[in-house]
């Protein structure tokens, strides 16, 4: 049998407005309730930025508090990964707060790269600073890996005892600055990825924009997980805005079954993840 898919949905993002995705979750309640339904569609894990009363994206402890408490009544199954890249242009002191919360997992981004027209930060000296946080506070560490080079820099982490088992990779193809989501990035990735980390890696997918679908695709038959949701990808199809994360979510599932990968529970993907 297939390995269970593990899903992620990235619900909610810090690039991205109600004025482009007006279906786009950022109230509290709001969140909880679109990570509820990304559950129940299938995903185990919610990826997790928040916002503040104005819609405005913020690393503040308080509301992510709230949200993740939110989201824990209504689903405490969930494993939730909050963010440490924030927004572009967000301090990395900032950055770092929601770790205090200790949620299972969180995001630690693996350079610095041009972001569209912005520049996403993330110097050494950084990346070294939030990945010993994440080692401290015993949280298991998502690598973002968003083109090739970002490989060898968290394989020196690993050699410098900054990351430790368990981890996983992220491959999120598409943001235009970093490697694009055509199957021969992602087939050199993966095999870069298991020559640094072994075959037993966990990786997963993130394909931004008319790149979610086939990366998602071609990632399942691969045997790695995917990642979906508004964060990355606010189309259902050309031209047709998504009614919701979990109507995202309900089409990788209907796909995995299809090509006999079953689903992840929640149960299932935090033994998966969080133990060695
Ligand atoms: N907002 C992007 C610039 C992460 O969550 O760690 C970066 C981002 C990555 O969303
Ligand atoms: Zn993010």
């Amino acid at each position: 049998m297939m390995k269970p898919l593990i899903i992620t949905c990235a619900i909610t993002g810090a690039e991205v407005d109600k004025k482009k995705q007006p279906n786009l979750p950022i109230t509290p309640k709001e969140q909880a309730k679109a990570a509820k339904d990304a559950l129940k569609a299938g995903a185990s894990i919610i990826h997790l930025h928040v916002r503040d009363e104005a819609g405005v994206p913020t690393q503040c402890i308080e509301r992510f508090e709230e949200v993740i408490s939110m989201i824990r009544y209504k689903t405490p199954d969930a494993l939730i990964q909050i963010s440490t890249g924030g927004a572009i242009g967000e301090s990395v002191s900032s950055r770092i707060v929601p770790l205090e919360l200790k949620p299972e997992m969180a995001s630690l981004n693996m350079g610095t790269m041009n972001f569209g027209n912005d520049v996403f930060q993330n110097s050494y000296p950084d990346i070294v600073r939030i990945a010993k946080r994440i080692l401290d506070l015993d949280i298991v560490p998502e690598l973002e890996i968003y083109d090739a080079g970002m490989l060898e820099t968290a394989y020196k982490l690993l050699q410098e005892g900054l990351i430790s088992q368990p981890f996983r990779v992220q491959f999120v193809l598409g943001v235009p600055g970093g490697m694009n989501g055509d199957l021969k990035n992602l087939m050199f990735l993966k095999s870069r990825s298991e020559e640094l980390f072994g075959k037993d890696l966990h990786w997963s997918v993130a394909g931004i924009g008319r790149y979610q679908l086939p990366v998602a695709i071609h990632a399942m038959l691969l045997g790695g997980h995917v990642r979906v949701g508004f964060e990355d990808n606010i189309y259902y199809k050309q031209g047709e805005l998504a009614k919701s994360n979990a109507q995202l979510v309900e089409r990788v599932v209907r796909i995995a079954k299809e090509i006999g990968r079953p689903i992840a529970s929640a149960k299932v993907a935090r033994e998966t993840l969080l133990s060695n």
